[in-house]
């Protein structure tokens, strides 16, 4: 933490949002409904932000936090309902059906159109944002006069006072690590593998997702639309995307997929997007230190297999928005107080849950380590207490978890 550089031309809100990602965003939102005022600072522009490709998969309780918050029309014309998963191995693949095991589904509804919604329910408000900002920097968290400071897309210094700051900004943004080192503690695993991703122009092979298990590694079929389909192939780490043709990536897919199995067929497109995602896991603890809260990738990240990150982004919020209207309205902290240990306890389920999808699916070169996830997909998919526990953190716990 650092002083207030003298001189900055001065904002004055309530709430100060680093980041304007799906959580700075949603916030900003929810606290606007809720009567609180915010400005959110962000380092990219506005297009570079929407146009991410990340996640694709609402689960239950985030698309209920969307429709309370006045953000479910596109979501409820244009997002698909999907019942449950595909998960598979060699010769075999089975159907998981969420709703008839906990009643509960998942959406598949891209995170570009999460943040298109944001961004459009934000400027029909009128609510400050700043976008192509440098230099962010954090002040005097401690007192009740926090304030954050950047050099704004005109090259002038500003400074932004607030009454509390929540940093919004992803893992490599500077709010985490303005929680000082004695307080702060950081639980991190790196995986060995990586997903190379793709976006192609042709219709989905499947009707519902599809994670499968294959000695070559894993593979997973996602979707974005009727017409889009999106794809991963776990590769190693390092793996430079311009070192798989298009023809090799179909190829793979085919295999791991499992092209001609029982008459199944995986029909190749156009790929217009390829990229490679390393996986990590990692949470960064307290989630609140002073007047600083973090929400978001700027608290935990997970490896996507449990597709958990924008929902965990989203549940943060969830808590955070009535918290600080409690706080900043009412005068009343107990929600504030409470957030961090309350938050945490969903992201290390969801931490958990990432995890183990991730090791049960992907490949190590362990045979040992295959027989146990063979024998672990086995169960999952002829038990149904099996079933249930991973319908029951797929298609997401209560937001009050
Ligand atoms: P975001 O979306 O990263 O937004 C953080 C924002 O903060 C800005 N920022 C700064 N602004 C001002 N000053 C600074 N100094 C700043 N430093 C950073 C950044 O520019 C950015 O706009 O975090 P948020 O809002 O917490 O949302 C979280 C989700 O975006 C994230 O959990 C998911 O997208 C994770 N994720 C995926 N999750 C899934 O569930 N399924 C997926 O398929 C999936 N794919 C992905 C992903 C994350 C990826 N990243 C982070 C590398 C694919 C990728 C490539
Ligand atoms: C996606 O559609 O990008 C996606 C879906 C499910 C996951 C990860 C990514 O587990």
């Amino acid at each position: 933490m650092t002083t207030t550089p003298a001189g900055a031309a001065d904002l004055r809100t309530q709430v100060a949002i680093i980041g304007a990602g799906p959580a700075g965003m949603l916030l900003s939102h929810l606290l606007a409904a809720g009567g609180v005022e915010s400005v959110v600072v962000e380092s990219r522009s506005a297009e570079y932000v929407a146009s991410r490709i990340r996640a694709g998969i609402l689960e239950q309780s985030t698309v209920d936090l969307m429709r309370s918050a006045g953000l479910g029309d596109r979501l409820g014309r244009e997002g698909h309902e999907h019942r449950g998963i595909y998960l598979q191995w060699p010769q075999e693949r089975h159907h998981l059906d969420f709703v008839d095991l906990t009643g509960r589904s998942v959406f598949v509804y891209g995170q570009t159109e999460v943040q298109k919604d944001l961004v459009a329910a934000r400027t029909a408000a009128g609510q400050e944002d700043h976008y192509e900002i440098t230099d962010t920097a954090l002040h005097d968290l401690g007192t009740d006069r926090p304030s954050v400071t950047f050099t704004d897309s005109s090259g002038a210094a500003r400074r932004v006072t607030a009454d509390v700051v929540v940093g919004c900004d992803g893992s490599f943004g500077p709010s985490r690590s303005s929680v000082p080192a004695p307080v702060r503690q950081t639980w991190e695993k790196t995986y060995p593998y990586s997903w190379l991703g793709i976006l192609a122009d042709v219709a989905p092979s499947t009707d519902e997702l599809i994670y499968a298990w294959h000695p070559d590694g894993f593979a997973m079929h996602s979707m974005r639309s009727a017409t889009v389909s999106r794809l991963y192939l776990q590769v190693p780490n390092g793996t430079d995307p311009q070192t798989w043709s298009d023809d090799r990536i179909w190829e793979s897919l085919a295999t791991r997929l499992g092209h001609g199995q029982d008459g199944w067929q995986l029909t190749p497109g156009p790929i217009t997007e390829k990229s490679v995602l390393p996986m990590r896991s990692n949470v960064s603890t307290p989630m609140r230190h002073g007047r600083l809260f973090l929400a978001g990738d700027a608290a935990h990240i997970v490896p996507p297999t449990g597709a958990k990150g924008l929902n965990l982004a989203v549940a943060d919020v969830g808590l955070l928005a009535p918290a600080l209207v409690d706080l900043l309205r009412r005068n009343d902290s107990r929600l504030a107080d409470a957030y961090s240990e309350t938050a945490l306890r969903r992201v290390w389920r969801c931490t958990h849950f990432s995890w183990w999808m991730t090791t049960m699916l992907h490949t190590s070169g362990d045979e040992f380590d295959q027989q146990l996830q063979l024998s672990q997909l086995r169960w999952v998919t002829s038990s149904e207490a099996g079933a249930t526990g991973l319908a029951e953190n797929y298609a997401g716990l209560p937001i009050g978890f």
